[in-house]
């Protein structure tokens, strides 16, 4: 909105000019969102505190799990304010990618709060049950998928990493595809959600990724020079990404060790399927799975374990999701985040080594 009511004002003075740049509009988003999330998350710390909107006591939790009972959750609700308004505030309100993302980000926040709240509110402190959860996040994902294909112009070719001229063109199955990843990364990311600061830290590299890549793959110049797919409008995505990871750090700094405050599927299921519907707008559904290495790891470790019980009557791990292997190993919380987001991080320069090893 500022964006709209600021930019026009070149015509009188020439300054406002540089409200045109998406870099500049980016800067602003991250400050902006911030700003929101240094401001209120105290406050809902404080609120959820008097409303006992709190974890739970979880039996089946390696032992040091219990000191975390009566921790607040549901701070997603704080990452999504102080998402969506820095960009609604400084992104093009006319872009398409702009309102679908904004979608995904309200939809599957809304079946983590349903979640949530049912967990907090319900007898048994267990959440809606994983049938319903699932058929709305495949509700949801298909919308999306199906709004995105339907777009004039919408690219069903794949980007495969290093391998510049290989594009497999998936035509209308592309809509199966985007579902698949929209709902598995929404998963991964809440079953990374166990750590204090596990889950965000992966997302933060995430997203400063597809920041980057966002810049790139909607600026012709950029995207012909570095021979990805250009995808008109996606440029805008990067003042989103921006608002993503101001809001992202704003919140580590609570659910930093010890957290002071937990996410919730509020903001899990939310974060993963937004993540995942970017990849898929600007073209990197693969590189997804490098970036994202972490979520892969945590999933790939509850199906080993899951399969391994079945078929060998052993565990795999002493608990899956494998952060919980660690902690029972008697690694130290820190010790296992640190890691994961050093990990994390080095995927992360894996992916941007994808733009040149081609
Ligand atoms: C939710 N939630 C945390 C918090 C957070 C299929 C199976 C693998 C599913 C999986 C599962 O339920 N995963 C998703 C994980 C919980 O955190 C809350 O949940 C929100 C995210 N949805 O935001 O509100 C607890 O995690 C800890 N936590 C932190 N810091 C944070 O910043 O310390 C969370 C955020 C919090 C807190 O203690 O209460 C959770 O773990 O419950 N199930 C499992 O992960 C279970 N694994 C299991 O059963 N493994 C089996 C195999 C066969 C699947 C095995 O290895 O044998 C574990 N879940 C729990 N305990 N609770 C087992 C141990």
């Amino acid at each position: 909105m500022l964006y709209h009511l600021l930019f026009p004002l070149y015509v009188k003075f020439s300054v406002f000019n540089v409200f045109r740049y998406i870099t500049f509009r980016t800067v602003l988003a991250i400050l902006t969102a911030l700003i929101i999330s240094f401001i209120l998350t105290p406050y809902i710390i404080r609120k959820f505190h008097e409303w006992k909107i709190k974890s739970d006591k979880r039996e089946d939790v390696p032992d040091r799990h219990i000191t975390k009972q009566g921790t607040p959750t549901m701070g997603g609700f704080v990452i999504l304010i102080s998402t969506i308004i820095p960009t609604l505030l400084w992104s093009d309100l006319r872009n398409y990618y702009i309102w679908l993302v904004t979608f995904t980000l309200l939809s599957f926040g809304g079946i983590g709060f349903a979640d949530d709240i049912k967990k907090l509110r319900g007898t048994n402190g267990k959440g809606i049950s994983g049938r319903t959860k699932m058929s709305l996040q495949i509700f949801f994902s298909v919308i999306i998928s199906v709004l995105l294909y339907l777009r004039p112009g919408f690219i069903t070719e794949l980007t495969v990493p290093f391998f510049k001229n290989i594009t497999p063109d998936l035509g209308i199955f592309y809509i199966l595809l985007a579902i698949f990843i929209i709902v598995g990364t929404s998963n991964a990311v809440n079953l990374t959600d166990g750590l204090d600061g596990l889950a965000i830290g992966p997302v933060l590299t995430v997203c400063a990724t597809f920041m980057l890549f966002s810049y790139l793959v909607g600026n012709i110049k950029f995207a012909q020079y570095l021979q990805i797919f250009y995808v008109k409008g996606a440029g805008e995505l990067t003042i989103l990404c921006g608002a993503m990871l101001g809001a992202g750090i704003g919140f580590l700094w609570y659910n930093a060790y010890p957290a002071e405050l937990f996410m919730g599927d509020t903001g899990s299921l939310s974060l993963g399927a937004t993540l995942a519907t970017i990849a898929v707008i600007i073209k990197q559904e693969i590189l997804l799975l490098i970036v994202g290495g972490i979520f892969v790891l945590e999933t790939a470790s509850v199906i080993i374990q899951v399969i391994s019980f079945k078929w060998r009557g052993k565990r795999a791990f002493r608990m899956a999701p494998i952060h919980h292997h660690y902690e029972l190993k008697g690694w130290n919380e820190e010790k296992i985040v640190v890691r994961f987001w050093i990990i994390s991080v080095i995927l992360g320069l894996l992916a941007l080594s994808t733009l040149k090893l081609r």
